[in-house]
């Protein structure tokens, strides 16, 4: 490879409001589940890196959680991790929605962040199945042109794989030439116990309603083989919550709940690491976690100053 002086390699970030697809983009280009997802906005809570290698190039994605407003410690960390991968970033992908065009979130991030960013920006326009109308399409097209230099606009559905090829064939066209940036068998650099922990929470996104997911935060304590069987990992974790009240709601009646999740991540887990997993989980009230430094380092919440 390092023959190779036409490789390209860089970085490039996903931004967009809450909700747009960011993470879904990301999982599909790389046909891997890296970066949870749910149908409720600010799913994701850090920066998730991932790495397509290809035999030309090889593209680092950011995904960021989406832009939000909040006076928490935890919004702020957040934030922090999507503008501290838009900095970063050789490419800056923008992307709305089609079903919804641009809204006023929209227009607020292209002006705070990327005009001021200055870098190649594409414009994806996803959900493209959601139209109703789809002579509605170009019209969209004319009027995102027009809001900024974008250096492409792709309508794109993630979800049915409409138009990633040539998203990324797009993106290969202004990534800079450098050598690889990663080792070849590496695809995230998120430590195990944090993409664990990000398994669970994502169970805890896909069954819970209104404030109980926001209230939630998973700490992975230990991974340990078992001591007679190698092929058994012994996982124990943590959800913290906001109130009493929402500890009862996680567990459920008679535990229903606390299983439930304990289940679907089990299963997750097994098929992610090849072995047999016991989970067990344990849930606790800390009122104020999303105003605890130490506790969001722990739960890898890296960004704090
Ligand atoms: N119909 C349709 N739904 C999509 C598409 N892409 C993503 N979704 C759905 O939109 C929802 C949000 O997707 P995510 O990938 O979690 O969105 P995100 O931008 O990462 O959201 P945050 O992490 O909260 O900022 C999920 O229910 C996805 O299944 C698409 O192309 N079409
Ligand atoms: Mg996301």
């Amino acid at each position: 490879m390092e023959n190779n002086k036409n490789f390209k390699a860089g970085f490039v970030a996903l931004i967009g409001r809450p909700n747009v697809g960011k993470s879904t983009i990301m999982n599909n280009i790389l046909g891997t589940k890296l970066s949870i997802v749910s149908p409720k906005p600010q799913t994701t809570r850090m920066r998730i890196l991932g790495v397509k290698h290809d035999k030309d190039a090889q593209i680092i994605f950011l995904d960021t959680p989406g832009v939000q407003k909040g006076k928490d410690l935890l919004t702020k960390v957040v934030m922090e991790s999507a503008v501290g991968s838009m900095e970063e970033a050789d490419i800056l992908v923008m992307i709305i929605e089609a079903d919804k065009g641009w809204t006023k979130e929209d227009e607020l991030l292209l002006e705070n962040y990327i005009k001021k960013l200055q870098k190649p920006t594409i414009l994806v326009i996803n959900k493209i199945d959601k139209m109703k109308d789809k002579r509605l399409l170009l019209p969209l097209i004319e009027e995102s042109a027009k809001k900024y230099n974008f250096v492409e606009i792709i309508p794109m559905s993630a979800i049915k794989g409409e138009n990633l090829d040539r998203f990324v064939q797009v993106i290969k066209k202004y990534l800079p030439e450098s050598p690889p940036l990663f080792p070849e068998d590496q695809i995230t650099d998120l430590p195990l116990r944090f993409y664990i922990a990000e398994i669970i929470r994502e169970k805890i996104f896909q069954n819970t309603k209104q404030e109980l997911p926001y209230s939630a935060a998973v700490e992975v304590e230990s991974i340990e083989e078992g001591q007679k069987n190698k092929n058994l990992l012994i996982i124990n974790a943590v959800i913290y919550v906001e109130k009493e009240n929402h500890k009862g709601i996680i567990i459920g009646k008679k535990g229903q709940m606390l299983k439930k999740i304990g289940q679907q991540a089990r299963q997750e887990l097994e098929d992610l690491l090849g072995k047999k997993v016991h989970l067990n989980l344990w849930v606790k009230v800390r009122p104020r976690w999303k105003e605890d430094i130490r506790l969001l380092k722990m739960l890898g919440y890296q960004y704090v100053s």
